[in-house]
């Protein structure tokens, strides 16, 4: 069974302008993928958020978690595929070989929004890194075996994936510091102490997967599945990702 070093979730909040619909942030993402491409060697599935992409198109047509309009699940999935094409120019012109993969291609929602990932989707991922890709998945639209489509998150994408392919580290990248506590980042949380910092910390408007208390509660799920630690960087200065990728983390640490 292949594994991987990294999980890296890109936050939606850093690679586009959040208040501005369908506004990619093209210098962060190049340099994001220039700090990326210095760690060369390693194994690194990238997943990224919706942002002022699929956040914005998703809130138009959101209703009690579905989305049911044929007009609105291709909306969704458009902004979402415009995104994805945004990143792999970026990556591109800085020579990172991103390989996108779309997650509404190879999944379902089952009941209850239950969802898996198997055979071909992982199969691609493993093919990828063997062959020197960086595998890419965005936050996506999701068909629904009840009918309708639903949004499934970067952060859950990226937490299933960790699990699968046994990293070491599962790094999310935002546009903050890390968890931020009453004094700056909090920089180091253990397990026991998670269920208070998600009390403690709020969501943020625009988001339909919740921010930073639904990216804490996946964290949760994460570790207590065997999941081995969760770095929540700062995406958005510059260095804090190679650094992250070197082994000398800035951001809050949670194991
Ligand atoms: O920003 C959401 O992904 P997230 C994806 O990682 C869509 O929560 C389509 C809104």
């Amino acid at each position: 069974m292949i594994e991987a070093d990294y999980v890296l979730k890109l936050g939606g909040s850093a690679i586009t302008h959040k208040d501005t619909p369908f506004s990619a942030n093209t210098a962060c993402i190049r340099r994001l993928a220039k700090e990326i491409s210095g760690s060369v060697g390693k194994r690194i599935i990238l997943v990224y958020g919706g942002g002022s992409f699929g956040h914005a198109a998703a809130i138009r047509h959101l209703s009690g978690g579905l989305v049911s309009s044929p007009s609105g699940i291709a909306e969704v999935r458009a902004a979402m595929l415009a995104l994805t094409m945004e990143l792999t120019r970026g990556f591109m012109a800085e020579g990172v070989p991103i390989f996108a993969l779309n997650p509404s291609s190879c999944l379902v929602f089952g009941n209850g929004g239950s969802i898996r990932f198997g055979g071909a989707a992982i199969e691609a991922i493993e093919k990828a890194l063997e062959g020197g890709l960086i595998p890419a998945m965005g936050g996506d639209i999701i068909l629904d075996r009840g009918g309708g489509a639903r949004i499934l998150s970067g952060d859950t994408i990226a937490r299933m994936l960790a699990l699968r392919f046994r990293v070491k580290t599962l790094a999310f990248g935002t546009d903050v510091d890390g968890v931020l506590g009453p004094s700056g980042a909090i920089r180091a949380i253990s397990r026991a102490e998670l269920p208070g910092v998600i009390g403690m910390v709020g969501g943020r408007s625009g988001d339909v997967t919740g921010g930073m208390s639904g990216k804490l509660a996946a964290v949760r799920d994460y570790l207590s599945r065997g999941g081995r630690e969760v770095l929540i960087f700062n995406a958005c200065k510059p260095g804090t990702l190679a650094r992250a990728l070197s082994g000398s983390p800035e951001g809050t640490l949670i194991k």
